[in-house]
């Protein structure tokens, strides 16, 4: 029996572990109230002849002393290594990320639906891949209207099948599919055949609003247009409104604002005018509500559209629209 626990003792010298549950594992094998190798000792010890409980008493303990010594110290181990484990400070300050900016066409346009949602207007979508129907014939354009040209429009497959060259084609959508009133606005990619320079380029952006109700009037364009105007380039902005033509207008005009960036004295930027041209506008022709199915005798309305890079550069003072298509850092980080 004393050869027994002197065998133990000799196992248990060298055990060493820093895993939590071998440790777990150590301590069940020894000390268990159960079935531990040294609580079993212990209950033999009244089965020990007397002369030799002395020695008996002395090496257990020595061998429970050993075990509970190799618990303690490898507790530590275990907790060390634990410890240790994920390799990582957490009172170490986090990396700042650099963060992006929004793109100054984003900023514009998120600004302008904000100043229409503020007056009851809600976003529309419409397709960027879109038919004749939707782009030019519901929208009052002749048969033979330049803007229906090659160098114009750009076709996908046949002349029915084109990339949109307005935003108007999710007007006449949303004419289609839902019941005056209308109060929408809507931003969109548009698509045009034409040359890239510092004026122009071959996809642009949009924003449209339309208002269809009963006893809409030019008044309320004006309004609606002022309102606008004032929000957008600052409360002591004037506005006017000069006689335009657009297909699917009419009466039709162009609204220009006091220059925001001399106050009309007279710029650069104004051509000396004191006058900037930001935005077409006039009263729906009936003959687009009647393509669809709104009858013009009951309800009228208002459209307007404008280009969301021109607005960006009067804003910012950005003289090349090739910029805002670049996506060079240095510009972007302006924003
Ligand atoms: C411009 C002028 C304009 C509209 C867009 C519109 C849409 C429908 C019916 C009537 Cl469905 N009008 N949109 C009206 C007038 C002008 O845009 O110069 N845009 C950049």
């Amino acid at each position: 029996m004393i050869d027994t626990i002197k065998q133990h003792i000799a196992e248990l010298t060298d055990f060493y572990t820093e895993s939590a549950e071998e440790l777990e594992v150590f301590r069940i094998k020894y000390m268990s109230k159960k079935n531990g190798i040294v609580t079993n000792l212990f209950n033999e010890f009244r089965n020990i002849p007397n002369d030799q409980k002395k020695e008996f008493g002395q090496i257990l303990n020595q061998l429970k002393a050993l075990v509970e010594t190799k618990l303690e110290t490898l507790k530590t181990k275990v907790e060390d290594k634990s410890a240790q484990k994920p390799d990582l400070d957490l009172s170490l300050e986090a990396y700042s990320r650099p963060l992006g900016t929004r793109h100054p066409l984003s900023i514009v346009r998120n600004q302008i639906i904000d100043i229409f949602a503020r007056i009851g207007f809600t976003i529309s979508e419409g397709p960027e891949i879109e038919d004749d129907w939707h782009n030019f014939s519901a929208l009052n354009f002749p048969e033979e209207h330049p803007a229906r040209d090659m160098q114009d429009t750009f076709f996908v497959s046949d002349k029915n099948v084109l990339l949109r060259t307005h935003t108007s084609n999710g007007q006449i959508r949303v004419m289609e599919t839902q019941k005056p009133p209308i109060r929408i606005i809507l931003p969109g990619r548009v698509f045009r055949n034409e040359a890239v320079s510092a004026r122009a380029h071959c996809i642009f952006h949009q924003i449209e609003g339309l208002y269809i109700d009963k006893n809409v009037s030019f008044a309320d364009l004006k309004q609606t247009l002022m309102y606008f105007a004032k929000e957008f380039f600052g409360e002591q902005t004037k506005i006017r409104l000069r006689p335009s033509f657009f297909p699917f207008t009419e009466p039709s005009a162009e609204m220009d604002v006091t220059c925001s960036i001399c106050q009309g004295k007279g710029c650069n930027v104004c051509k000396h005018s004191g006058w900037l041209e930001i935005l077409g506008c006039g009263m729906v022709d009936p003959n687009v509500l009647e393509n669809c199915k709104i009858d013009s005798k009951k309800y009228t309305g208002f459209a307007f559209g404008m280009g969301i890079e021109r607005i960006t550069m009067l804003k910012y003072g950005i003289n090349d629209l090739r910029l805002f298509f670049e996506n060079d850092l240095r510009f972007l980080k302006q924003f």
